[in-house]
């Protein structure tokens, strides 16, 4: 046993004796049910500290989240943004993102490529071929039936190829979220977003764009970092709502694949998957005037015991039966 392990070990037996001490004069502050079991192997904490202690420390982190807690995530660099002499897609965190960009590596771009090499290289040989010093007398040839069949018989299946995957993808992306999935109505404001919690109480949180001195500052990046991030769960579908508030914005996230527009008097709907927990950063993606550029979006996608945490925390925020049972129903198979 490291010097480390031993000062962690004293340090959760005296949580132990602490949470023992507690039982015995009748505090209310621990919570009694899984609290009282751990007591008994207190005695025995000096042996077997660590194992002893778990239940215990499980206890004493399960008891704030009655009042909820949050601390925003610290963001990974290079994940959910943008990165120096980055020039294609980012980063992909959602099913959808995984797929697309599937598509685009291993589908359009070898096609696009392999089209252009092609037409390129039948033009050099036309050019030096088929000019008018090379045939000083024209052919008079106009039909050719095996040529005209091939040319269009080929880009027929060329666009059969790309069909599949592209209709699939768009299908996918139609998929309503299931019954008692966590609902975000998005309201986009000049020049600001809300986020708005139907299921959770209602509450509406408002994020306005950090200044570059602020964001530096808590060591995200600028122009993207933002007062109040919108939370949600990861690992589930969310149902994101979109609209505006007074012109049209767009609400976007790279490396979730998501952008969806923001209307005024109409709501649009999308189902949004993140995979793991992490920050991701967007931005308004519809020229919406002139502080267009200053309306960045931050998503913090945390596990679901920490999420309902961060939803105790909001003002008449409360976490009901539909948010249960999405949680015990199963996550959408990542594609
Ligand atoms: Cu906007």
């Amino acid at each position: 046993m490291s010097l480390a392990d031993t000062a962690r070990a004293l340090g959760k037996a005296v949580r132990v004796l602490g949470a023992a001490v507690a039982l015995t004069f009748g505090t209310q502050a621990m919570a009694a049910a899984p609290a009282a079991p751990a007591a008994a192997p207190a005695v025995a904490a000096s042996e077997s500290p660590v194992a002893a202690a778990a239940p215990v420390a499980a206890a004493a982190d399960a008891a704030p989240a009655d009042k909820g807690y949050y601390t925003p995530m610290k963001p990974t660099p290079g994940k959910g943004m943008p990165v120096d002499k980055g020039w294609t897609f980012q980063d992909q965190y959602s099913p959808v993102g995984d797929q697309a960009l599937w598509m685009h590596d291993y589908i359009l771009m070898p096609m696009v490529v392999g089209i252009s090499v092609l037409i390129l290289i039948l033009l050099v040989v036309v050019m030096g071929r088929f000019n008018k010093r090379a045939n000083p007398v024209a052919s008079k040839t106009s039909h050719n039936t095996l040529i005209e069949v091939v040319w269009t018989l080929i880009p027929v299946l060329i666009l059969v190829v790309i069909a599949v995957p592209s209709i699939r993808l768009l299908a996918q992306q139609y998929e309503p979220a299931p019954k008692g999935a966590v609902t975000v109505k998005v309201t986009g404001y000049q020049w600001y977003w809300g986020y708005t919690y139907p299921d959770n109480g209602g509450f509406e949180v408002v994020s306005n764009m950090l200044s570059e001195e602020d964001a530096l500052k808590a060591g995200e990046p600028s122009h993207l970092a933002v007062d109040n991030r919108m939370v949600v769960p990861a690992g589930e579908p969310i149902r994101i709502q979109t609209i505006g508030a007074d012109v049209i914005h767009s609400f976007a996230v790279p490396s979730l694949w998501f952008k969806l527009d923001a209307v005024p008097g109409r709501i649009n709907e999308k189902v949004l998957f993140i995979k793991e927990p992490g920050v991701y950063y967007g931005q308004c993606s519809e020229l919406c005037g002139v502080r267009h550029g200053y309306m960045p979006i931050a998503v913090e996608a945390l596990p679901r015991d920490k999420f309902e945490a961060w939803v105790k925390t909001q003002p008449g925020g409360t976490v009901g039966e539909a948010a249960e049972a999405v949680a015990a129903a199963p996550a959408q198979p990542a594609a």
